[in-house]
C-alpha cells in the first residue's frame, strides 16, 4: 500500500459523496419527488429475496426502505474509496466504474417509472460531477507546481477542502425544494375546510369482488402530468379572473373558503385513455362553483372560451358554456374529502364534468382568461388534441382479466362505462360473438357525471373465450366500434377480453 493510498480512498468517497449529492439536488430541485438513490433501492428491495428483506427489517427494526436506501449508499461509496484507489494506477476504471453505475441508476430510475425526467437528468448530472471531481483530485494543481504521479498531502487537502465545501453546499441548497415541499404537506395536512367526505349513492357499488371500485381512493387515483408538481404554500395561491369581463377578480384561498361550497362525485378522464385503459378515476370533489366567480366577473358579450393558466405555465381552453351551465364545474379545494393532494393540484384544481382532463382539470390554477377559441391555443391543443373535448361513451372490461384462467364454469364479469352529462342506460357484452346480452348496472348520480359498474355472470363450455362490451347513453347512442386512437378526440372501439375456462 503506497503511502498515498488512505487519501485517494477519501477522494473516492467524497467523490462518490458530491455526485450523488449534485444528482439528488438535481431531482428535488426539478421537482421530483423521487431521485435515482430511491429508485435503486426501491429495485434491491424488490429484488431482495423476501427472507432477506425480513432479516434485514428484523435486525434494525426500521421499515425496509431506509434501511435498503442507506445500504445502496454505503455499498456506492466502498466502491468509491475503492475507485479512488485507483485514480493514478488505472485512471480509465473510476471512468467505466461511473458509466455503469449511471447506467444501473438510469435503469432502476425508469422501472420506477415516477418522476423520469427528472430523476434521469439528476443521474446524467451526477455522472459529469464524479467525472469532474475526479479530474480535480487526479490533475495537477498548478499553482503548487504538483507532480501528478505524487499528489502532495498539502494539495490533496486543498482538494479535499474545496470539494467538501462545494459539496456540502450544494447539498443544503440541494435539500430547500424539498424541505419546502415537506412545509407545504405539513400545512396541507392542518387545513380544515368545510367539506364532507362524500357516501357512494346506495346501490353504485355492486361489491362484487374483483371489480373496480365505484369510488377511486385518492391514492388509487391516476396522475397525469407535463412537469413536476408545483408547491404552492396556499396562503401564497392566488387566483385572477380576467380577460372579457367587466370586472377583474383576484381571490385568495381563503377568499373561495368563505364561500359557499359544492361538492359532487365526477368522474375525471385522460384524453390519453386508450379503450380498456385505466387514466380515469371517480372521486369525491369540493369546491366553489366557477359559474358564480363567473357571473360575479361578469362575462362580456362574444367570449366563448376561457384560458385556465397552472401556476408553471400549463394551459387548457375550456369552453365557456361548460363553465357557466348547470353542472358542477369546481374551483376544487378537496378530493375525496381531504385537502387536494400536491399531486392533485394544491392547493387549487378545476374540475368540469363531462370533459377530458387536458381541456379542463387545470392542477394548480392561477389564471382565468375569460377569452375566445379564436384568439387562443392551449398545450393540449398545440399537441394535437381537439379545441372541444367532450369525454366520449365507452365501457371497460375489468373481470375477467385478459388472459385470466377461470376455475369455475360460471364466470363473473362486469366492468365500468361512462358517458358523463348524459348516462349510461344499458351495457351489453357479448361472449364468442353470439347474441348480445344486457348486463345488470350499478346505480347512477342524479347528474349523470360519474361511471357505472356493469356485472352479470355467464355460464361457460370449458375452453378459450372472447368478450366484448358496449355501451349505450342515455340519448340510445351505442358506443360506437371504429378503432381510433387517443388523438385527437379519444380513444373509441369496443373493448375486447380474452380468457380461458376450465
Ligand atoms: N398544471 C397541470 N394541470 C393538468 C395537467 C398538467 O400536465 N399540468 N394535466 C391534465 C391532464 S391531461 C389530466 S388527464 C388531468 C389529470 O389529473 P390527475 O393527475 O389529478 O388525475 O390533469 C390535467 N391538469
Ligand atoms: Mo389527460
Amino acid at each position: 500500500m503506497s503511502r498515498s493510498t488512505p487519501y485517494l480512498a477519501g477522494a473516492g468517497v467524497l467523490t462518490g459523496i458530491a455526485g450523488l449529492a449534485a444528482a439528488q439536488a438535481t431531482a428535488w430541485g426539478l421537482q421530483s419527488s423521487s431521485g435515482p438513490i430511491d429508485a435503486v433501492a426501491d429495485a434491491v428491495g424488490d429484488y431482495t429475496p423476501g427472507s432477506v428483506g425480513r432479516w434485514i427489517v428484523g435486525k434494525f427494526g426500521q421499515p425496509e426502505a431506509p434501511i435498503v436506501e442507506i445500504i445502496v449508499v454505503v455499498v456506492l461509496l466502498a466502491l468509491c474509496a475503492w475507485l479512488g484507489t485507483q485514480f493514478l494506477k488505472r485512471p480509465f476504471l473510476p471512468g467505466i466504474a461511473y458509466v455503469v453505475f449511471a447506467l444501473i441508476g438510469l435503469g432502476a430510475i425508469l422501472r420506477l417509472g415516477e418522476s423520469t425526467v427528472e430523476s434521469a437528468l439528476g443521474m446524467a448530472v451526477g455522472l459529469v460531477t464524479w467525472v469532474v471531481v475526479t479530474r480535480i483530485f487526479t490533475g495537477p494543481l498548478v499553482a503548487l507546481g504538483e507532480d501528478v504521479a505524487d499528489p502532495g498531502r498539502r494539495g490533496f487537502l486543498i482538494r479535499f477542502g474545496a470539494v467538501a465545501v462545494v459539496t456540502a453546499l450544494v447539498s443544503v441548497v440541494g435539500s430547500l425544494p424539498r424541505r419546502r415541499r415537506q412545509r407545504v404537506e405539513q400545512e396541507r395536512l392542518l387545513l380544515r375546510l368545510p367539506i364532507t367526505r362524500g357516501t357512494p349513492p346506495a346501490g353504485a357499488d355492486l361489491a362484487i369482488a374483483g371489480l373496480t371500485s365505484w369510488e377511486t381512493a385518492t391514492e388509487d387515483f391516476y396522475e397525469y402530468k407535463t412537469g413536476g408538481v408545483s408547491v404552492i404554500p396556499w396562503y401564497e395561491w392566488q387566483l385572477r379572473i380576467h380577460g372579457l369581463v367587466d370586472q377583474e377578480l383576484v381571490l385568495t384561498y381563503e377568499d373561495l373558503v368563505n364561500r359557499p361550497f359544492t361538492e359532487a362525485w365526477i368522474t375525471l378522464c385522460g384524453v390519453t385513455n386508450e379503450v380498456g385503459g385505466d387514466v380515469i378515476g371517480n372521486a369525491y370533489w369540493s369546491g366553489v362553483r366557477v359559474a358564480d366567480l363567473l357571473a360575479e366577473a361578469g362575462v362580456q358579450a362574444g367570449a366563448d372560451a376561457v384560458l385556465q393558466t397552472s401556476q408553471d405555465g400549463w394551459t387548457a381552453e375550456t369552453p365557456l358554456s361548460a363553465l357557466t351551465d348547470d353542472r358542477p364545474a369546481l374551483l376544487a379545494l378537496a378530493m375525496n374529502g381531504a385537502p387536494l393532494e400536491l399531486e392533485h393540484g394544491f392547493p387549487v384544481r378545476s374540475i368540469v364534468p363531462g370533459l377530458y382532463g387536458y381541456a379542463s382539470a387545470t392542477k394548480w390554477l392561477v389564471d382565468l382568461e375569460v377569452t375566445r377559441f379564436d384568439q387562443i391555443e392551449s398545450d393540449g391543443v398545440k399537441d394535437g388534441y381537439a379545441e372541444r373535448g367532450p369525454v366520449l361513451t365507452q365501457s371497460r372490461i375489468d373481470l375477467p382479466e385478459q388472459g385470466a384462467e377461470v376455475a369455475e364454469r360460471s364466470v363473473q364479469i362486469g366492468g365500468m362505462a361512462w358517458s358523463p352529462r348524459t348516462g349510461i342506460r344499458t351495457v351489453e357484452f357479448q361472449i364468442d360473438g353470439s347474441a348480445w346480452q344486457t348486463a345488470e348496472l350499478g346505480a347512477a348520480t342524479k347528474t349523470n357525471d360519474t361511471w357505472v359498474q356493469w356485472a352479470a355472470v355467464v355460464d361457460l363450455e370449458p375452453g378459450d373465450h372472447v368478450l366484448v362490451v358496449r355501451a349505450t347513453d342515455r340519448n340510445g347512442s351505442v358506443q360506437t366500434d371504429v378503432e381510433t386512437k387517443p388523438k385527437p378526440s379519444g380513444a373509441t372501439g369496443w373493448h375486447q377480453v380474452e380468457f380461458s375456462t376450465v
